[in-house]
C-alpha cells in the first residue's frame, strides 16, 4: 500500500511506521473493532472530504451497536482527519477511522481493555479497477450468504464481520472474478463484498432494502438522490437473483470503489455499461469532485475555503 507521513493515534500524530498495538490487544483477537472508508477529492476549492459527517455519524453508530464507547466527540474525530490531511500533504486519498479494543484484558466481556482510535489518511486508486469503472466488471453470485440480522449487525460496518466479505471476495476471485455479489439469508440479492448493488428493469432502477441485511452505504444513498434529481424512478426492493440475469445494467456503489458497472454476472452478459448506469455515474462523480453545484453541501472542505473567504471579507 502507499504510505503517508503520519497516522492520527489516540489524539497524536505518529510517524506511519511508529502507529503500532501490543499483540495482545483485544480486537486482533475478536474482531472488536468498528471502522469507516471514507474518500477526500481533490477540489478546485482544495481537497474535500466526501458526506464526512454521515460517515463519522456511522461509525458512532457502528459503536453503539457493539457496546464500544468513542473515546472521542464527532467534531474531534472531524477536526482530527481534516488536520491529518493538512499534515500529510495529501490532495485525493481515502481515510480510514477505526475504533477498537485495545490492550488491557481478553475474554469476551473485556470492559477493562480501553478503546483506541486510530485515522489514517492515504493515497488508494480505483478499487476495482479505472477499467472496471469504464467497461464495467464480471461478478459471480457467491456461495456465502451474507451476514444475516440473526447472528450479527448487518447495519454496524464493524471489523470481524469482514471475514464474511472476505470469503465472498476471496472465492470469486481465486474462481476468475472481480466481485461476489452476496444474497441475504433468504436468497434475496443482497450487495457486493464491499459495495451496493443496484440494477435497471424496465427502466426503473432498483436495489436492495434495509431488509436485506445491506450496510447502509452512503454512497448508496448519494446515488438514489442523485437519480432521483436526474428524474429516474428509484425503487428500493427484494430482488430475486435472476434478475440479475435479466436486468438492463447494473451497477456498485461504495467509497473505495465509487460507481462501478458490472458487464457480465455469473456468465450472463450484461454488456457495456448503459445509459442510465453513465448518466447517474457521470453525476456522481462530478459530485465526488466538487463539480455539481448542487450537491456541494456534501463535501466538507478541508482548508474551510468558506471560513478564509468570510474571513478577507471581514478585513476588507
Ligand atoms: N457494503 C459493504 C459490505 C461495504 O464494505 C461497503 C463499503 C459498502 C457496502 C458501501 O458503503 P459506502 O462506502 O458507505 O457507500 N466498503 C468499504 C470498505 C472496503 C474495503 O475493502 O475495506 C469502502 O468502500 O470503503
Amino acid at each position: 500500500m502507499e504510505q503517508a507521513d503520519l497516522i492520527w493515534h489516540n489524539g497524536e500524530f505518529v510517524p506511519w511506521e511508529d502507529a503500532k498495538v501490543h499483540v495482545l490487544s483485544h480486537a486482533l483477537h475478536y474482531g472488536t473493532g468498528v471502522f469507516e472508508g471514507i474518500r477526500c477529492y481533490e477540489t478546485e476549492h482544495g481537497p474535500a472530504v466526501f458526506r464526512h459527517a454521515d460517515h463519522i455519524e456511522r461509525l458512532a453508530k457502528s459503536a453503539e451497536l457493539y457496546y464500544l464507547g468513542l473515546p472521542y466527540s464527532k467534531e474531534e474525530i472531524a477536526e482530527a482527519t481534516r488536520e491529518l490531511i493538512r499534515r500529510n500533504g495529501l490532495g485525493s486519498c481515502y481515510i480510514r477511522p477505526l475504533a477498537f479494543r485495545g490492550y488491557g484484558d481478553l475474554g469476551l466481556y473485556a470492559t477493562d481493555a480501553p478503546i483506541d482510535l486510530i485515522i489514517a489518511a492515504f493515497p488508494w486508486g480505483a478499487y476495482l479497477g479505472e477499467e472496471g469503472q469504464k467497461h464495467g466488471i464480471r461478478a459471480k453470485v457467491s456461495s456465502w450468504r451474507r451476514i444475516g440480522p440473526g447472528g450479527l449487525i448487518p447495519h454496524a460496518k464493524a471489523s470481524g464481520q469482514y471475514l464474511n466479505s472476505i470469503l465472498a471476495k476471496t472465492e470469486s476471485t481465486n474462481a476468475g472474478y472481480e466481485e461476489a455479489i452476496l444474497l441475504d439469508e433468504r436468497g434475496f440479492v443482497c450487495e457486493g463484498s464491499g459495495e451496493n448493488i443496484f440494477l435497471v428493469r424496465d427502466g426503473q432502477i432498483v436495489t436492495p432494502p434495509h431488509v436485506a441485511s445491506i450496510l447502509d452505504g452512503i454512497n448508496r444513498k448519494s446515488v438514489i438522490q442523485i437519480a432521483r434529481d436526474l428524474g429516474y424512478t428509484v425503487v428500493e426492493r427484494d430482488v430475486a437473483r435472476a434478475e440479475l440475469y435479466l436486468a438492463e445494467e447494473i451497477f456498485l456503489t461504495g467509497t473505495a470503489a465509487e460507481l462501478v458497472p458490472v458487464r457480465e454476472i455469473d456468465d450472463h452478459p450484461i454488456g457495456e455499461p448503459g445509459e442510465i448506469t453513465r448518466h447517474v455515474q457521470a453525476k456522481f462523480v462530478d459530485a465526488l469532485n466538487g463539480r455539481a453545484e448542487e450537491y456541494l453541501e456534501w463535501l466538507d472542505f478541508v482548508e474551510k475555503p468558506s471560513e478564509v473567504d468570510q474571513a478577507s471579507k471581514v478585513s476588507t
